[in-house]
């Protein structure tokens, strides 16, 4: 088969766009390449944009080829991409899993078939152990804390705090939580007087800090912990329109460190952001290698990551890579 008369063939299967699918793998092998199938999430915020860009260049790089999937944030379409690519008999699965639960039979069948799995980002909650070969990504129970510990220190350790928390059932919205609440536990006179999810965007965190400033309790909200940027600029949106100065009248730490998080600390807006990585794209394909050189790859791979304030974000802004 030529390479057009493949590419027709495997699009026809293949119920997805895949950028970069240019060939079979077993053209792919034939040149010795190394075929990844990935299922990203989606494009919810900055973070995971870069995160997408790191991803496709560093397989550029490699000359690995990489067969990217879209799921617009939805589980049902990450899932479809991961049967493909079973049905593709790509090399390595890397995938950043929306939420925590429901992979095992996926993951089964990615056994089954002999295909290794890298989990990208978020991790899965499942009872079997060895249905994945890797977890990469951030601690995000770590990062909570620390997003509580700069708190506790710039409040005095007395706060009304309102939450905006990730997509639900997300692992770096149960676990950003989880740290938080760790981290305010040993502060009696900091308390989460309202928490709702705003879907990891802008448009949501706006949305939802919105209804917070209508509710009963809008007149004693001192600060807001936002579990990424994105939904603490929508929020700020929303604080400026109800007339009250964010960064002034209400407190407000997030996490991710993305590029106009640090615009708003130099403006005043944002207090801190608590770093988390996105350039996974480098250790990602490290242990792609890794795997296709028969080596053995560390079941947890930990990024690492900073804390940044209104102290040093014009420095700070200029050596930002996302
Ligand atoms: O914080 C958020 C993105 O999974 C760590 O997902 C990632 C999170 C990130 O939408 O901005």
């Amino acid at each position: 088969m030529r390479p057009l008369h493949v590419m027709v063939v495997v699009s026809a299967i293949v119920a997805f766009a895949f950028s970069g699918l240019s060939c079979s793998r077993q053209d792919a092998q034939e040149t010795g390449k190394i075929v990844v199938g990935f299922s990203q999430i989606g494009a919810e915020s900055d973070w995971r944009t870069a995160n997408t860009r790191s991803i496709k260049a560093e397989a550029a790089k490699r000359g690995i080829e990489l067969r990217f999937s879209d799921a617009q944030q939805k589980q049902e379409n990450q899932i479809k991409a991961i049967r493909s690519f079973i049905a593709q008999k790509v090399d390595v699965i890397a995938f950043s899993p929306v939420v925590e639960t429901g992979w095992e039979p996926v993951l089964r069948e990615a056994k089954a078939a002999g295909i290794p799995v890298i989990l990208s980002d978020r991790t899965v909650d499942v009872t079997d152990r060895s249905l994945y070969a890797s977890f990469l990504g951030a601690d995000f129970v770590e990062e909570g804390r620390r997003a509580a510990e700069w708190l506790a220190g710039a409040s005095g350790g007395k706060a009304q705090i309102v939450e905006l928390q990730g997509t639900p059932g997300a692992a770096p919205a149960i676990d950003r939580k989880k740290g938080f609440e760790e981290g305010i536990a040993s502060h009696p006179q900091m308390k989460i007087i309202k928490s709702q999810s705003g879907d990891f965007t802008r448009a949501k965190g706006k949305e939802v800090m919105e209804a917070f400033l209508k509710s009963p309790e809008r007149g004693s909200i001192t600060a807001l912990y936002a579990h990424n940027d994105d939904m603490a600029l929508g929020a700020i949106q929303a604080i400026e329109e109800a007339g009250l100065k964010p960064g002034k009248d209400i407190l407000i730490v997030s996490i991710d460190g993305i590029r106009p998080a640090f615009q708003a600390m130099i403006d005043g807006k944002l207090n801190c952001t608590v770093e988390c990585n996105p350039l996974l794209g480098p250790q990602l394909f490290d242990l792609v290698a890794d795997l296709k050189a028969g080596k053995q790859i560390p079941r947890r791979v930990v990024v690492k990551e900073g804390v940044f304030t209104q102290a040093t974000a014009k420095t700070d802004i200029q050596t930002r890579a996302y």
